[in-house]
């Protein structure tokens, strides 16, 4: 039996083919009513609101909800050396890129005319919360790809907030605990879901200081909670559930192809793998790996769910010219190109969260190490946003410094806007200094 739905575009060129490709629905809407009087619990009985929480929704009540720093330092003596090294790279690589092609000078400058100078300073933000899901999957990775750029940029305060759990006696995942003490971060909390996003929101009387944005990854009550506090706190982004897109023609493995699809759709049964080609014998090679590599993998559950669920597929393109059309509609999170001309080929892309160009690049290589962010638009968003880089975390604040002669020069010009305006105020404080009057 096929896993993946067959959608046959071959013959029919759409001007749109947004409408007719494979995506789930992720409706946050419907779980903002949840999680309204969640956060407004956590607001008004602090500590208390996040202890129930805990008890109701992670099964466990954690002696401290602030992880002591003991508990840090023996998550990281007791990581296993080789994991301790890979995360290590993992770092120094994400380091590098953010160190060079992320990093802009911190204050540009321009004269606009003689002696009016407009100037570009990046600010950091100053305090952030990071959210790293403790579910399916722990995301250690995710706290380097989030806590890198942060420090990078420059931001002074990074805490971190994840669920407790019950099999570590309620502290959150070790392997969490030791990646936050490898990058010198130590306020963690252990707390989880929608009410740590309220605790980083409001702030928590003799707990933790309220956050400016709140980044990372969650489950629709934490994108929920994210889209309810947006404007209070400043937010990374509402990330859904991840997806991959594969184009490939027949030159592609197969067994690479398959491998690849299933490295994303693992992650949750919502999880979106789809793969476009313009080879049925692709397709046939790739569905009998499919079926082969799944059962032999303990997440093979959710993943018979993702791989047949509405979200994923294949679709069947007349070359790849059509196909990367396709890949450009639907905006993947992540798009592997795995053709004879990939490279060339990458350069057409115009909507993606991150492209892995070619057949040595398949998407767990950025996952974990090879530099890039993890962090990317989901669901589509990849049409006008991009992945979490150092630049998220920093503001642009523009510096105006004019010369009394510069203001002169411009006087009129800005008083007859004003006055266009019906805003004679604003007229009149170009006015009070230049001495030269407009009437309206
Ligand atoms: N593929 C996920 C990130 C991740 N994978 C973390 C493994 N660990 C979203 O880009
Ligand atoms: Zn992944």
């Amino acid at each position: 039996m096929p896993m993946l739905r067959i959608t046959d575009l071959r013959g029919q060129r759409l001007e749109d083919y947004t409408a007719v490709l494979p995506r789930g629905s992720f409706d946050v809407e419907q779980a903002l009513a949840a999680v309204e009087p969640l956060c407004t619990a956590v607001r008004d009985e602090g500590q208390a609101a996040l202890r129930r929480f805990a008890e109701q929704f992670d099964h466990v009540v954690p002696e401290q909800l602030r992880v002591p720093d003991a508990a840090l330092s023996r998550a990281l003596d007791e990581l296993d050396l080789q994991l301790r090294a890979a995360v290590e790279e993992s770092i120094r690589r994400r380091r590098v890129v953010a160190e060079t092609i992320e990093t802009e000078e911190p204050h540009r400058s321009v004269e606009v005319a003689p002696g009016a100078v407009v100037g570009n300073r990046l600010v950091p933000v100053e305090r952030v919360g990071l959210y790293v899901p403790g579910g399916l999957a722990p995301l250690a990775s995710t706290v380097l790809m989030n806590v890198v750029p942060a420090q990078v940029a420059g931001v002074s305060q990074v805490a971190v907030a994840t669920p407790p759990q019950a099999q570590f006696g309620g502290l959150p995942h070790p392997t969490i605990l030791a990646v936050c003490k490898l990058l010198g971060v130590d306020e963690v909390y252990a707390v989880g879901g929608a009410q740590a996003i309220a605790m980083f929101a409001y702030g928590v009387p003799g707990l933790c200081r309220r956050v400016d944005m709140v980044t990372g990854p969650g489950n629709i009550y934490v994108v929920a909670a994210k889209r309810h506090l947006r404007g209070l706190i400043g937010i990374d982004a509402e990330a859904g559930p991840t997806e991959i897109l594969v184009l490939a023609d027949g030159n592609a493995d197969p067994c690479h192809v398959a491998a690849d699809l299933i490295s994303q759709a693992e992650h949750d049964p919502m999880a979106g793998a789809v793969l476009v080609t313009d080879s049925t014998a692709l397709l046939d090679g790739v569905e009998a790996e499919l079926a082969a590599q799944v059962a032999r993998l303990d997440t093979a559950d959710r993943l018979r769910t993702s791989l047949t669920g509405e979200q994923s597929g294949v679709i069947l393109v007349d070359d790849m010219e059509q196909g990367m059309c396709v890949s450009n509609d639907y905006a993947p999170e992540h798009l592997e190109i795995q053709t004879a001309d990939a490279s060339a080929l990458a350069r057409k892309v115009r909507n993606a969260g991150a492209v892995f160009v070619g057949g040595s690049a398949p998407v767990p290589l950025g996952d974990y190490s090879a530099g890039s962010t993890h962090v990317l638009p989901t669901g589509g968003a990849a049409h006008y946003a991009s992945g979490l880089t150092t630049r998220s975390f920093m503001k642009s604040v523009h510096v105006i410094e004019y010369t009394p002669q510069a203001l002169a020069d411009l006087g009129e010009t800005v008083q007859r806007f004003a006055h266009a305006e019906n805003l004679p105020g604003h007229a009149a404080a170009v006015a009070a200094r230049t001495g030269s009057q407009v009437q309206a």
